[in-house]
């Protein structure tokens, strides 16, 4: 193994430098998608990276692109990547600990006056939260051929902007086709978003896979009415059956403890005003389970509890099931490659299946691919206090960086 490190100092400060775009009071960030604040961002990476020497090219997605020349150019780059737009109350570190990762390791390089075989790509994916515009992992999944791009196009976000135009509004509608080229392979680092690497004292998560995930959107219509002259039983409250319907997603992934889990993240009340029975609620359902046959039994059990509630409390309910993805295992190559990395920088490690989704998931299906957990404080992400250590980020920067060069010397040593 190559004696090559990372500048910890160095890439622990540029994600400092970064929280500012979109940073909010508390000390998080709220960089939505195709926002004036992910534009600002993305200005600074494609400056960053021009000044690392590579070439730089957005696709029609938005995802931007950056080459690292290596020794064979005719060779399928391998890619390090990850997102830089966060949740509206999001971290520091969310995606953009990935992206910048990548960045310290073509710094590295660089500094060593390392070439690798292949050539290398950053990429920067768009729209991988989904909360702006739903589904999640919009661009990488057109890269990987699961979505088409006019289906993203004309996505609306909540205030009936479509992603096309906001794309546009910030300049990152590129010419490139999305998905018009080979990845010889993609590795993404990412903070755990959860509590097991902290917990036990590992510094390494050494990804095996992901757990699948079902996305709903319910409509209860029910009657508005006066909250004061309008008694009980002639009641069509649509608030009412939310409530019991979110008990009762809560429940189903009890019942199919301890893997399973349930999110009811957005609600919006309608007409929302203090002394009118609510006529309409339109709310959000996610669920999550490893096993794909639990979780659509939960998916069942879902449909069933939303239909009897509407029964019992005299309203409608329209229930969407807007996406869904399968849980996945990545490549044994590429998880071997980080685990022996891990194990030969003499990092604590162990394999584990991420909780959390990542555009790593669908990159899957079109490149050999592996991921890179590190801890976070207290396993809390999709917070304002999301927090890592530097020595992590390090850590992780160091097993990105052999991981990459292992590959790249194990596929490609026999093309020098
Ligand atoms: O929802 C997720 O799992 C990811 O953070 N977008
Ligand atoms: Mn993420
Ligand atoms: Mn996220």
């Amino acid at each position: 193994m190559n004696k090559l490190s990372v500048n910890g100092e160095r890439l622990w400060s540029t994600i400092m430098e970064t929280a500012k775009f979109g940073g909010t009071d508390k000390g998080g960030v709220c960089r939505l998608t195709l926002s004036d604040a992910d534009r600002q961002v993305r200005d600074w990476l494609v400056r960053e990276c021009e000044s690392a020497g590579c070439a730089v090219s957005i696709d029609e997605m938005g995802n931007i692109f950056a080459r690292r020349s290596g020794k064979v150019n005719t060779l399928p780059p391998i890619a390090i990547g990850s997102h830089l737009d966060t949740q509206p109350s999001g971290g520091k570190f969310d995606g953009i600990a990935g992206v910048l990762s990548g960045l310290e390791v073509l710094r590295t390089l660089n500094e060593a006056g390392y070439t690798t075989i292949a050539p290398l790509e950053l990429i920067n994916w768009t729209n991988e939260e989904g909360s702006r515009f739903t589904p999640p992992m919009l661009a990488s999944g057109v890269f990987a051929g699961v979505f088409e791009r006019d289906f993203t196009y004309a996505i609306e976000d909540r205030d009936g902007k479509t992603f096309v135009a906001e794309l546009e509004r910030i300049g990152y509608r590129g010419e490139r086709k999305c998905g018009d080229h080979k990845l010889g392979a993609y590795f993404e680092l990412h903070i755990e978003q959860g509590p097991v690497l902290e917990a036990e004292n590992r510094m390494i998560g050494v990804v095996t896979g992901m757990q699948g995930q079902r996305w709903y959107e319910v409509t209860v219509t029910g009657q508005e009415a006066h909250a004061g002259s309008t008694p009980m039983h002639l009641r069509h409250d649509a608030m009412v059956a939310c409530a019991r319907m979110v008990e009762a997603i809560h429940e189903i992934a009890l019942n199919h403890a301890p893997l399973a889990v349930s999110t009811v993240g957005l609600v919006a009340v309608k007409p929302n005003s203090r002394n009118v029975i609510p006529g309409s609620v339109f709310f959000t359902v996610d669920l999550r389970h490893p096993d794909d046959n639990v979780l659509l039994q939960m998916d069942r059990e879902l449909r069933e509890r939303v239909d009897n509630i509407a029964k019992e409390t005299d309203v409608q309910a329209k229930l969407v099931n807007n996406w869904n993805v399968a849980s996945m295992e990545f490549n044994e190559e590429c998880i071997n490659h980080v685990r022996n990395a891990a194990e030969a920088l003499g990092y604590r490690h162990r394999d584990l299946i991420s909780g959390a989704g990542h555009d790593a998931v669908y990159i899957a299906r079109v490149a050999p691919t592996g991921m890179i957990f590190i801890p976070c404080e207290h396993g809390i992400s999709h917070n304002e206090m999301e927090n890592t250590k530097p020595e992590y980020v390090a850590a992780g920067a160091n097993v990105l960086l052999h991981a990459v060069t292992a590959y790249d010397e194990a596929r490609n040593a026999a093309t020098r």
